[in-house]
């Protein structure tokens, strides 16, 4: 197959948050082979099967390579000037006539993997202005922004576990074995986590299904779903019971944390979560007692009715066990990108500067739950949404009571979407404007690079040269952004005030002039030049020539495997922007959801709950148009344990009716025992082949959705985050339900 034309090139792999090096081999301009990059600095050649078809998402047919407008119904291709004047006359009028609030966006999980997303989306969604700003955030990691928010005032300091160094490592709710780890970005997971058993050391899975990670654990508990939270105060009264909580210098409200604590012994927190008691004390004390310690939580830990509080309490036990900012511990990488603060404490974090219309949840960090975003566009009124705009975002799939949401977005006046794919969401919208492929795209990862467990920094310029007729995400949305300001300029002009706004940022503590700044900045591309100067001025830059030796995007273009910058090393107290420059444990919003908690003991138990779960193969909701992905037996099914099964006359094999207080479904039941009783379980991301789609693969193997059956109304109070794990459903075979 090699031949003179064939050529390696390396870059990031973008699919998910753990950011491995591939190794690319390109011939006439296709992508034919993607494995891993053996001498990347972080991922050392590991790859996973997604990262594996690389290529083949480029080469997917049903990738839209040009604008699409809605016309009598039907979606049909148009020239890219035809396509934003279509967005002019769509979004200007409700803009116009009805503010800023009528118009919605809502911005999906990819947009922390392109740079795009990383840059362009926040200057949109600033000349919007809309108090009904929605994303993918609500469904997933709110929860930790809030927790960490209050005890480091700063929602985007989180500590990651240093998994290369611990000795202990306790995961509640995450199956990096299948997802590659998320809020810790760690390539190769798996690799890592057997490391530590190599070592000596051991890790223990908390979850309610034996999953694969569980399976390689030296222990696995189950636990009832959303019950995370007692077990984890059950733990903190343990250590303080038993003398063990040292809590460390620049900490705050310990004790105000040990008399919360008081309510929940062993006890009490057994009966809540699952887990014995004398289990419990076991872990408190193994924990206190490891050379080091890290608790991680992830997806299960956060799409739960106490989300904020269990990720809170997480950190918690870090922070008394010592093991905050410790090498082994839990510690906050610094990327490239980011300068560290000159001196500790801030303004702290709140949240609340505004409220739904409808339901009155408070804002947080910029935006409203995405669970209410059907009750914005059904319920009539000034500030009612009738525009709506999705980048990267597939909410028909991801979102609690999509079913509901299904049905609002067809009754919108109008509707852009920014999105490669005709999938179930983008089906509703006018226009559809497709971003070129990742591989016609330089990649910088903002998002996960200051989430790794190892500092290291990594640019991947485009492999390949633009398609002519393709348009570039970075100008798709700064052409957007012009529409909704009302300029109506080129992107040009966009990228011209970005760069300026930053170079004129980096120009006073450099001493230098802006112009001067200018003429320095390096870059082919205008994401590439926004890079440079962050890159530049911050943790490891060159600055401007100040450290010759230090980073540029040049010297990350001559390094196409990464740049190591060492092991994670300790930040406090400068990372912290607490009024009071110190870790402070108890804010106040978590006593008032301690009382909660404590109320919610003597609540009836659901007889059956339904959780969620991931496949390696799997990429949320859009990558199962992707033949390699799809193939195999049927992996959306509903698993049921088999005590369950046999009380409820449920075979293997058979058709399920699952019903909840948000919707019904049918699915094919799988009897295991990976779930405990009283739990099933059903993946998220399918329900494909809907009218109007054009997924053809992805359509052959439609799957379920089951976010028609995950409600709306309950979420996390303190950030909103929906509930997908603990749904209350109803099961029976569906031969016995006949045909009502
Ligand atoms: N029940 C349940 N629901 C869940 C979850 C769960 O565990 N259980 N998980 C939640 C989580 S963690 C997340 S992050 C959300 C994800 O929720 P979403 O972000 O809404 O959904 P995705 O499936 O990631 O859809 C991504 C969309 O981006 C498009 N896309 C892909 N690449 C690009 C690109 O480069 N540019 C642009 N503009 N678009 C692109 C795809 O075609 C697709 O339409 O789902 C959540 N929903
Ligand atoms: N292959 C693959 N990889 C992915 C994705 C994907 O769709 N597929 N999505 C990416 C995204 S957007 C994200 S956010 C990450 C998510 O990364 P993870 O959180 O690691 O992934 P999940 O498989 O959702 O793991 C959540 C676990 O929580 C468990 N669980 C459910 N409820 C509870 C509970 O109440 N308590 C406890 N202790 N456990 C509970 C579930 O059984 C499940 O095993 O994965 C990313 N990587
Ligand atoms: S683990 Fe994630 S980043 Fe690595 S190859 Fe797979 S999808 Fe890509
Ligand atoms: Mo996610």
């Amino acid at each position: 197959m090699a031949d003179a034309t064939t050529r390696t090139a390396y870059r990031t792999c973008p699919l998910c948050e753990a950011a491995c090096g591939l190794e690319l081999t390109i011939s006439a301009d296709r992508v034919v082979a993607a494995r891993g990059d053996r001498e990347h600095v972080f991922s050392h050649g590991f790859v996973c099967p997604k990262g594996a078809t690389f290529g083949t998402l480029d080469d997917d047919p049903d990738r839209l390579r040009r604008p699409l407008v809605r016309r009598d119904g039907r979606h049909v291709e148009v020239s890219w000037a035809e396509a934003f004047e279509a967005v002019r006359a769509g979004l200007r009028p409700v803009l116009e006539a009805h503010g800023r609030d009528a118009v919605a966006v809502y911005l999906g999980n990819p947009n922390v993997h392109t740079m795009a997303g990383g840059l362009y989306v926040s200057p949109l969604v600033r000349a919007l202005g809309s108090k009904n700003t929605f994303s993918a955030s609500t469904v997933d990691q709110m929860p930790k922004h809030v927790s960490c928010g209050y005890l480091f005032g700063n929602p985007l300091a989180i500590p990651v576990p240093d998994l290369d160094r611990t000795d202990l490592l306790l995961l509640l709710g995450a199956n990096p074995w299948e997802s590659n780890g998320s809020l810790a970005t760690a390539a190769d997971f798996p690799g890592r986590l057997r490391a530590i058993q190599r070592r000596g050391g051991r890790f223990l899975v908390v979850d309610p299904r034996r999953t694969r990670t569980a399976e390689h654990a030296d222990e696995h508990l189950f636990i009832r779903p959303g019950a995370d939270a007692h077990l984890l105060f059950g733990i903190v009264h343990t250590l303080f019971a038993e003398g063990l909580a040292e809590p460390g210098p620049h900490v705050s409200g310990a004790d105000a944390v040990r008399d919360l604590a008081r309510d929940f012994p062993p006890e009490l927190a057994a009966a809540a979560c699952g887990i014995p008691a004398e289990r419990i004390r076991g872990l408190a004390r193994e924990l206190a007692a490891a050379p080091s310690a890290a608790v991680y939580g992830r997806i299960g830990t956060c799409t739960v009715e106490f989300g904020t509080l269990t990720s809170w309490l997480i950190d918690v036990v870090n922070v008394l066990t010592g093991n905050l900012d410790r090498p082994g511990g839990v510690m906050f990488p610094l990327a490239a990108h980011l300068r560290p603060q000159s001196r500790p404490g801030g303004k702290g974090f709140r949240t609340g500067r505004w409220h739904s219309r409808v339901r009155g949840l408070p804002e947080v960090k910029g935006e409203l739950p995405v669970a209410t975003l059907a009750d914005e566009i059904e319920t009539p009124g000034d500030g009612q949404v009738r525009a709506f705009v999705t980048i990267a975002g597939n909410p028909v799939l991801s979102t609690p009571n999509s079913g509901r949401l299904d049905r609002a977005l067809a009754g919108l006046d109008f509707m852009v979407s920014v999105d490669p794919y005709l999938n179930e969401t983008t089906r509703h919208a006018d226009v559809i404007l497709p971003p070129s492929t990742a591989t016609r795209k330089g990649h910088y990862d903002f998002s996960f690079l200051a989430l790794a467990v190892r500092n290291f920094a990594a640019y991947s310029p485009a492999v390949l040269p633009a398609d002519p007729g393709a348009l570039d995400e970075c100008d798709i949305l700064a052409r957007l952004t012009t529409i909704i300001d009302g300029s109506d300029t080129e992107p040009a002009a966009v990228h011209e005030q970005m760069l300026t706004r930053l170079l004129e940022k980096a120009a006073g503590p450099l001493g230098r002039d802006v112009d001067a700044l200018r003429a320095e900045v390096g870059g082919d591309h205008p994401a590439e030049r926004l890079l440079d100067v962050a890159v530049r001025t911050g943790a490891y830059g060159d600055l401007f020539g100040v450290h010759p030796e230090g980073l540029t995007l040049k010297k990350l273009v001559d390094n196409p495997h990464g740049v190591d910058l060492g092991p994670l090393r300790p930040r406090i107290p400068e990372v912290l922007r607490t009024p009071s420059a110190t870790v402070e444990l108890c804010p106040e919003p978590m006593v008032a959801e301690t009382a909660r908690l404590r109320a919610s003991r003597d609540r009836r138990r659901d007889d059956l709950v339904l959780i969620g779960r991931r496949h390696l193969r799997s990429n949320n909701s859009w990558m199962h148009n992707v033949p390699a992905l799809v193939k195999g037996r049927d992996r959306c099914t509903l698993q049921v344990n088999p005590a369950d099964a046999a009380r409820l006359g449920l075979g293997d094999g058979e058709q399920a009716q699952v019903t909840s207080r948000a919707g019904m479904l049918c699915a094919t039941v799988e009897v295991t025992d990976q779930v405990m009783p009283g739990v099933v379980s059903l993946p998220h991301g399918w329900g494909h082949g809907l009218p109007g789609t054009r997924m053809r693969v992805a359509a052959e193997h439609p799957g379920v959705n089951s976010n028609v059956l995950t409600d709306e109304l309950t979420v996390d109070p303190l950030s909103g985050n929906s509930v997908l794990n603990g749904i209350p459903v109803e099961l029976k075979p569906v031969s016995a339900s006949g045909s009502r």
